[in-house]
């Protein structure tokens, strides 16, 4: 963090973990203290007027007003850095982050899928090599839907509400949602993107900091919103090997991806995102399991 810190961290932004983070930060401070100084200087300005111009001292009023040129001067220097601030500085840094995509054999690659609510995370496995994915395929063990049929699927991970990835390596994201719009939000990466269905939207970041960070959904996409959260874990590249050799034998194990895959400590039950939360209207779809219908608790925070 830069010493101007002191306003991001008043309103609460967490510390920031990537390597693009604190451009980002740099710009949403400098743009504060900008607008406190103007919110300071229009109220000053606007006392003086009060005094200045009040009743008592003009009983009648001026059809000329004022003929200083000061206020168009300070209005257009306003402008003026409100101008240098989007075009210099605000608009380049978008298109970096938009336009300029690491290369994809330096990234770890990750497909995000969205639905209500939970996330669920899809990684190619050792041969590099997404399976195709088939919507009618779509079960509960199967959420993504992934072809058994296809050799490149084989191998695939498929993790429900916790992502694995090596610090200081780009992570290249594809994301998209099964259901409703979703915002795949994680607050330390300094990145957001809504997860819309029907469309893959790329997204990137580059951890710089090992550590446990939270994903969260952005955007209200329902009853279970609240809960639709996820964990990010940025590892050594050791520790991250380690995580993904235990995955990928657990994928080679089993025909078809593991769907309920837990994170450690989540308690046992349903597939998160299947069960109503409470208060949930009943659902409509006749095929709905009638048996579920005892108050069931809140979708994990972590599912
Ligand atoms: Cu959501």
């Amino acid at each position: 963090m830069n010493s101007l810190a002191l306003i991001n961290e008043f309103l609460g932004l967490p510390p920031n973990a990537s390597e693009h983070g604190y451009q980002i930060d740099a710009i949403i401070e400098f743009a504060h203290w900008f607008m406190g100084a103007l919110f300071v200087g229009w109220s000053l300005f606007f006392v003086f007027v009060l005094v200045r111009f009040h009743k008592s001292r003009h009983p009648k009023a001026d059809h000329h007003g004022v003929r200083s040129a000061i206020s168009t001067h300070l209005e257009f220097s306003c402008v003026l850095i409100e101008a240098v601030l989007l075009i210099g500085f605000a608009i380049p840094l978008w298109a970096k982050r938009v336009n300029e995509f690491p290369a994809g054999q330096d990234a770890i690659l990750v497909h995000v899928v969205g639905q209500q609510f939970n996330w669920t995370f899809h990684m190619p496995g050792p041969d590099g090599q997404f399976g195709k994915r088939n919507i009618g395929l779509v079960t509960n063990s199967n959420p993504l839907g992934i072809d058994p049929n296809d050799p490149g699927g084989k191998d695939d991970i498929v993790v429900l509400g916790e992502l694995h990835v090596p610090v200081d390596k780009p992570v290249i994201i594809e994301l998209s949602s099964k259901d409703v719009i979703h915002n795949f939000d994680i607050p330390h990466m300094r990145i957001a993107a809504d997860a819309i269905p029907g469309s893959l939207t790329p997204m990137w970041f580059k951890p710089v900091k090992a550590g446990t960070y939270e994903v969260v959904c952005g955007q209200l996409c329902g009853l279970g919103h609240y809960g639709m959260k996820g964990t990010v874990v940025v590892d050594s590249p050791t520790d991250y090997q380690q995580w993904l050799k235990e995955r990928a034998e657990l994928a080679g194990t089993q025909n078809a991806p593991p769907a309920t895959q837990q994170p450690p400590g989540a308690p046992a039950g349903p597939t998160p995102g299947t069960v109503p939360p409470p208060g949930a209207p009943k659902q409509e779809n006749p095929a709905a399991k009638p048996e579920q219908k005892p108050a069931q608790p809140a979708p994990t925070p972590s599912g």
